[in-house]
């Protein structure tokens, strides 16, 4: 990230979670209401466990903001822990030391394990607090800020869930509709997903699993339309849009997996079905499809970027798997802790902010503008030209 960036701070049941985001131009609006939307978006979701009926995730702007419009300057962002209440002792900043909380068992799957032995810790809580997925709240609301100045653009993002488990949505998606109106289709689902049937099925499958102890995981996929042609360069590594945007999907806690466009499909298909013709159509150039999912040399190309991204079922088991006391070494089941049974629609929406905070940095660096005005009429300005 070179124009935009932001950095998270936050234990999960510590006081709160922070983010600073530095490089927004002056003059975007912004307001907490909105930004809380988006991190309730992130909270819903069927699967869910009992930590989302104590958090109500809202944003205190700290700097950054005057008056409901950005100044230029670092934008601070907290989003309090509601269960730190429950916590106050074993996760003080200062203090005596309070352990009577403390994790001795990794759990296969989770940063237990290597975050324990590298930060050398006695209590693995140590590691797991900052490894809960819970710091992707402040992602998304940096997230947010980053949606509003690509709006400024024209610049839209939506996702949906494709698949929970086994069970997966296969209906197209309608036509005609905007990412507005295509987020608002997903968000009414409990699962997030377009298509009823698949919804319902989802929905079974998780109840299916949480009786069974077991956790689920599935596919995202998260579009963005309106990106300008040239976001990124093919002229050096990490200038490529696309290895940017899965550096930034694959950070978010259990994605295992990212794809741009047919992605592993593709590579299964000869080259002359694998690529997106150019055809004139009414003296308009287009493309026959979109199999490159809007980027090709590492660069948007006009067409509607499309990311997919596979994630595991969650490591924390009611049912526990085989592990090792951290003291003694002896054979012992896994550490049990209170956790979501499937979270991948949160994930979804995390998806869509991390997205969104690569895609404006990619627009700064190519448009560059100390305003929001300055920004949005040169993107404008190249579109006409
Ligand atoms: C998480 C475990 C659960 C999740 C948490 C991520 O928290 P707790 O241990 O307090 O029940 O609910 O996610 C969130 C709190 C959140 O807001 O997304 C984990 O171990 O990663």
């Amino acid at each position: 990230m070179g124009r935009l960036r932001y950095l998270t701070a936050g234990e999960s049941h510590g006081p709160a979670l922070v983010a600073i985001v530095e490089g927004l131009p002056a003059g975007l609006a912004l307001s907490s209401a909105e930004i809380d939307r988006e991190l309730a978006r992130r909270q819903r979701g069927h699967g869910r466990g009992g930590r989302q009926r104590i958090e109500r995730d809202r944003v205190r702007f700290r700097g950054g903001l005057r008056f409901g419009r950005t100044l230029g300057s670092p934008l601070a962002i907290e989003i309090e822990n509601l269960d730190f209440a429950s916590w106050s002792d074993e996760m003080a900043c200062e203090g005596p030391v309070v352990r009577n909380r403390a994790v001795k068992v990794p759990r296969p799957g989770h940063a237990d394990f290597a975050g324990g032995r590298k930060y050398r810790v006695d209590d693995l809580r140590d590691v797991l607090e900052r490894a809960s997925a819970r710091e992707t709240a402040a992602r998304v609301a940096a997230g947010a800020a980053a949606k509003r100045l690509l709006a400024a653009a024209s610049i839209s993002i939506w996702s949906r869930v494709l698949a929970i488990g086994s069970s997966r949505d296969d209906e197209p998606i309608p036509a005609g509709l905007s990412a507005e109106e295509l987020n608002e289709i997903a968000d009414s689902s409990p699962v997030r997903a377009l298509g009823a049937a698949a919804s319902a099925a989802m929905v079974a499958e998780i109840d299916a699993a949480m009786s069974a102890k077991e956790t689920l995981g599935g596919v995202i996929e998260v579009r963005a339309r309106g990106c300008p042609l040239g976001l990124g360069s093919h002229v050096h590594w990490d200038r490529r849009l696309d290895g940017r945007i899965a550096q930034a999907i694959m950070a978010i806690p259990a994605i295992k997996g990212v794809e741009i466009g047919d992605g592993f499909a593709g590579a299964a298909r000869p080259g002359s079905l694998a690529h997106d013709e150019f055809v004139r159509e009414g003296g308009r150039l287009r493309r026959a499809s979109n199999r490159a999912g809007g980027i090709e040399g590492g660069m948007t190309n006009g067409e509607e970027l499309l990311v997919r991204a596979a994630m595991k079922p969650l490591a924390t088991l009611a049912r526990p798997l085989r592990s090792f006391d951290w003291t003694t070494g002896e054979a012992a089941p896994a550490h049990v802790e209170r956790s979501d049974t499937c979270a991948v629609p949160a994930a979804a929406v995390i998806a869509e902010a991390v997205l969104a905070l690569v895609l404006a940095d990619a627009l700064l660096e190519t448009f560059g503008g100390d305003t929001v005005r300055e920004v949005a009429s040169r993107v404008a300005a190249a579109a006409s030209t």
